[in-house]
């Protein structure tokens, strides 16, 4: 267990690399990273509000602990999707990763490999979906597409996912246009423009076959096609099954919130939802994540795996959003902040820290397994 590495090498008078504390991971980022990437990451749509509220959100439930239960030896182990996984826990799809770190998504890639935590690789990725299968190894990925209106592309994005051993599709559905963001309006945009230069879409051959000039030659003209490919794109609940054509394995659909929507997707056969706001980056004013996730797991729980994400930072979180349904959550923020903060030691790092934590607070919580885990286990304040 990392504890235990970690007081090891404190009898060796060496501390830990990085904080231990994921309330300070944003703070020790902001030191290292310019304000352009460092409000990419760190920031939310419009005033922030739906960001505050995800957070609050897990405030208003504690966690009450049993005694004398036999919980020193812990299991996190869980099945999604038909895939048993050691942990409770994926890596959230986060774009452009280059811009915090040089080694970008494939620094992600080697760390996810490395604990065993499968990986989500976003369409917006600032490495080609090749590469950062070959640095995630035998490691568990999953690819998250953002649904190009040009069926060529986005055929084509999927048959290389999906030859590449990306083995669970995962559609957002929340950011078919970007939202009011201050953060990024106030720089123009720029850290992510700069970032894109080498990103999946741009080293797609459907889609570079649709461009008058190669994206090396002229770069504004290939993002301002980009662009309206992939974000204000009109696509509709019926439209899902030329996915399943297209697609051989489990979908999975990102950014529920309404648990009509939640119905619509096991209805339409989809194998998982994630309950997420995008971490308030789109809708500001959106209702907190965590506040629907009961209803939506009580609703569709025993039809499609409940995943879920936004706000999420400490293992209480985490167990938190598993007792209140989920069956594995996604990080996003933290990892990202360790990314900037070292690389591929640095996602470890910030990962295996959640992990430990959650283990811990499991066990000092009175459970041995996520099976012991239920609405019981918390207390609404
Ligand atoms: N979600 C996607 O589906 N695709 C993306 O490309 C994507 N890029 C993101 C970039 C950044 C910098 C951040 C912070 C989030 C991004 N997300 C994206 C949303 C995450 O997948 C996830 O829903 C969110 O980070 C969870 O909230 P949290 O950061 O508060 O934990």
């Amino acid at each position: 267990a990392y504890q235990n590495e970690i007081y090891l090498q404190g009898l060796g008078e060496q501390v830990p690399p990085f904080t231990t504390d994921p309330t300070r991971f944003e703070a020790a980022a902001r030191e290292k990273l310019d304000d352009g990437p460092y409000g990419y990451v760190a920031g939310g749509a419009g005033s922030g509000a739906t960001m505050r509220a995800n957070r609050a959100a897990f405030d208003g439930w504690r966690i009450v602990p049993r005694m004398l239960t036999d919980a020193t030896q812990r299991d996190l182990a869980t099945t999604v999707l038909g895939t048993e996984l050691p942990s409770p826990v994926l890596l959230a799809p986060v774009g452009v990763q280059s811009i915090v770190h040089p080694d970008g998504e494939l620094a992600t890639a080697r760390a996810a490999a490395a604990l065993g935590v499968p990986m989500v690789l976003s369409t917006a990725s600032s490495n080609t979906i090749e590469d950062v299968a070959a640095a995630n190894g035998a490691g568990t990925r999953w690819f998250q597409l953002y649904w190009p209106n040009d069926n060529e592309v986005t055929i084509s994005i999927l048959q290389r996912a999906k030859a590449a051993g990306f083995s669970t599709l995962v559609l957002t559905l929340d950011t078919w246009t970007l939202a009011w963001r201050p953060n990024d309006l106030d720089q123009a945009y720029l850290p992510f423009i700069r970032g894109i230069g080498t990103a999946i879409p741009f080293s797609d051959p459907a889609f570079r076959a649709k461009l008058a000039k190669s994206p090396e030659e002229d770069p504004t003209s290939a993002i301002l096609q980009w662009i309206p490919m992939f974000t204000g794109t009109d696509h509709h609940w019926d439209q899902l099954p030329f996915l399943r054509e297209h697609w051989d394995g489990p979908i999975v659909l990102k950014g529920i919130q309404h648990v009509d929507d939640a119905r619509r997707a096991a209805e339409a056969g989809m194998d998982g939802i994630v309950v997420s706001n995008h971490g308030g980056r789109q809708v500001d004013g959106a209702v907190a994540a965590l506040d629907v996730l009961p209803e939506i797991a009580a609703a569709v729980g025993d039809r499609l795996d409940v995943l879920f994400d936004s706000g999420v930072r400490t293992g209480a979180d985490v167990l938190k959003a598993l007792a209140l349904g989920a069956k594995a959550v996604l990080l996003g923020r933290p990892y990202v902040y360790g990314l900037a903060l070292g690389g591929e030691d640095g996602v470890r790092h910030a990962v295996r820290g959640i992990l430990a934590d959650l283990d811990l607070t499991l066990g000092l919580s009175g459970n041995r397994t996520l099976a012991d885990l239920s609405p019981d286990t918390l207390r609404r304040m």
